[in-house]
């Protein structure tokens, strides 16, 4: 497939008849784009560029800053392997360029390129996200700017009428975005691409849900297009499971439909996975070529399925290689002994649950599948770790209740659930997080906080003011219902109980940094008195201790 994908020389302006612009190497038919003939800006991409005819479309994939240390983008490299050697693709990782604008800027400015895509997570990824993309649409008005991930797709609107991302591709882009990059280089209209949601003439124009792809037939994901800027291993950092961890997604989607969930919205209760054994396959290959002995399951629920979790336990045995994954409380409570026995000897070490309350009614109102309950987490909690494998409960304070007063109760009853289990099993490792809602469209909940007075920005520039991103970091949520007296409360708490169980998972606290912390924290814990923990606060400061809620657990570059 050919595709003109030149960025030609934006001073003179671009003509909007279709032959003008083929003549100049520009991209043909941008259905639904809204930059058309703006001038440039200024930058090395003002200077004349040749227009020459590409023999592959070319995009620049950009992952902005999440994380202090670097870690593999797999939502870009399960997008660029699904392009395959069709496209030239070159990807930029904001975690690991000191200044990523200047590394865009001058890929661009070589007039290669005729698509830029973003990965956008909430939170502070959109602070480079937002600034970068509206630079290259100023900058490059002809290239296609295209959103993809969880932010774009939760909220398509506040994204298109910033009026400089020209796509935004919901849920999975395996299919979409080569669909779309197809289409605009033929000068096909995308409505029948599904997946994708634009504008055109002021109308967002949706085209419905895409289907998801088949994970057995996903190619091997490119690594070589990191290691052409950064050596493999510094996307391999050292945490607590290993000294290489190599962060792995191996199932889109997620089977349930618990009403809170952002994952609900893109995926709508489907779910797709690739098989165990090309799992154990790509884990082993990550061994042998990489020296990788540890693997942090992202998958939004990789315990979906005993059979296949069995398995990958059954090949990954005596294989040296850790791992930790996500899963929920009622599935893995219904395996059987013999299997959590084989995933503790196949290497696994730590799970993540969404434990989210110990109070019935409240997991009745977000919709856990209807089969967790408050004593069910308390018992797996002490299965679990009988069979040496540690739960990591992840905790939601905060929901909406009808009065002041019952907010507060419920707060106070889960503060005390979570101490209670503590007591009886102290190993578990505690997350805790302020409700912040997500549009699950028809949910209760959704009701609940709209009825409450709750709205989401309609802007983007309002979703990167410091008070939403606090809120998209499960911090401060901005929320009617919660009075800033609670918020202070819950983090109190948290500073508190952190303190008094400092997580296994900051493995450069050593056994007296540790026990400093547990002695300090021992009066407000007894004595239930939170408030204000200044001297806790200042403890962890200087222990310089990873929030495991917004960072994932402690990581050391490699
Ligand atoms: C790894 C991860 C992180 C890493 C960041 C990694 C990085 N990018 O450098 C860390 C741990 C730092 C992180 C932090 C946070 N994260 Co995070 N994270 C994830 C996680 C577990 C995996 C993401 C991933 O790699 N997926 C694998 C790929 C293959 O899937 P994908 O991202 O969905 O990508 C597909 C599509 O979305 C689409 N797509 C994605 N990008 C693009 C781009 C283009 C151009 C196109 C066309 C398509 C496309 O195509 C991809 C392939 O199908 C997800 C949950 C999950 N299981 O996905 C949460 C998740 C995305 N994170 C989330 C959140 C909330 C956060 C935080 C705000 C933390 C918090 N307090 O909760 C922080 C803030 C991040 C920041 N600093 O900005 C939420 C988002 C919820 C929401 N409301 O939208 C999720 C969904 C977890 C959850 N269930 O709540 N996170
Ligand atoms: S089980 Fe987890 S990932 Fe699945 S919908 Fe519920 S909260 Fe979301």
């Amino acid at each position: 497939m050919e595709c003109s994908s030149v960025i030609g020389p934006k001073t003179a302006g671009v003509s909007a008849d279709p032959e003008v612009q083929a003549a100049v190497g520009v991209p043909m038919h941008f259905y639904g784009r809204r930059k058309g003939s703006s001038p440039a800006v200024g930058g090395a991409a003002a200077s004349a560029a040749v227009p020459t005819l590409r023999p592959k479309p070319a995009i620049l994939l950009f992952n902005p800053w999440a994380t202090r240390t670097g870690r593999v983008p797999n939502s870009l490299l399960h997008i660029a392997a699904a392009l395959g050697d069709g496209y030239d693709v070159e990807l930029v990782d904001g975690n690991l360029e000191p200044d990523p604008w200047v590394v865009i800027e001058r890929l661009l400015a070589s007039g290669r390129f005729g698509f830029f895509g973003c990965t956008v997570m909430p939170g502070p990824q959109l602070r480079q996200a937002v600034p970068i993309t509206r630079q290259v649409s100023e900058h490059f008005p002809l290239v296609v700017t295209i959103w993809g991930g969880y932010f774009p797709s939760n909220h398509p609107q506040a994204v298109l009428q910033s009026g400089w991302v020209d796509y935004v591709v919901q849920s999975a882009g395996e299919g979409s975005l080569p669909a779309l990059l197809a289409a605009l280089c033929a000068g096909r209209s995308p409505d029948q691409i599904p997946g994708l949601i634009f504008q055109r003439s002021g109308e967002v124009v949706r085209t419905g849900k895409a289907p998801l792809p088949n994970l057995d037939s996903q190619p091997s994901l490119p690594l070589k297009l990191l290691a052409r800027r950064h050596p493999i291993k510094r996307y391999l950092p050292r945490t607590f499971l290993g000294r290489r961890t190599h962060a792995m997604h191996t199932s889109m989607g997620c089977p349930f439909m618990c009403a809170f969930c952002a994952v609900v919205p893109l995926y709508q209760g489907r779910w797709v996975a690739r098989s165990a054994e090309l799992v154990a396959d790509d884990v082993l290959q990550m061994r042998d070529m990489h020296g990788v002995d540890a693997i942090e399951f992202t998958d939004n629920n990789f315990f979906v399925a005993e059979k296949r979790v069995r398995a990958f336990a059954e090949r990954m045995r005596g294989q040296g290689v850790t791992w930790w994954g996500e899963g929920r409380i009622d599935t893995l409570d219904r395996y059987s002994d013999e299997t959590l026995s084989l995933m503790r000897e196949a290497g696994c070490r730590m799970i993540f649950f969404g434990a989210e309350s110990g109070d019935d009614e409240v997991l009745a109102m977000v919709d856990k599948g209807g089969r967790q309950s408050g004593e069910q987490i308390l018992r797996f909690a002490a299965r679990l770790l009988s069979f040496g494998i540690i739960p990591e409960y992840s905790f939601v304070l905060g929901f909406p209740r009808p009065t002041e007063a019952e907010v507060w109760a419920q707060i106070h009853r889960d503060i005390s659930f979570i101490r209670r289990l503590k007591d009886q099993s102290p190993a578990t490792e505690i997350i805790l997080y302020i409700y912040s809602p997500v549009p699950t469209e028809g949910s209760t909940l959704q009701q609940h906080s709209q009825a409450a007075g709750f709205r989401f920005p309609s802007t983007l520039e309002e979703w990167v003011s410091p008070s939403w991103e606090s809120f998209d970091l499960h911090r401060n949520p901005l929320t009617p219902w919660l009075t800033t007296a609670m918020v202070r409360h819950i983090h109190d708490f948290e500073t508190v109980i952190n303190a008094r169980y400092p997580t296994r998972t900051d493995f450069t606290l050593g056994e007296w940094g540790r026990r400093m912390m547990q002695l300090a924290s021992l009066p407000r814990y007894w004595s239930g008195l939170y408030r204000r923990p200044l001297e806790l606060k200042a403890l962890q400061r200087l222990r310089r201790y990873t929030r495991p809620e917004v960072e994932g657990f402690y990581a050391e570059a490699n």
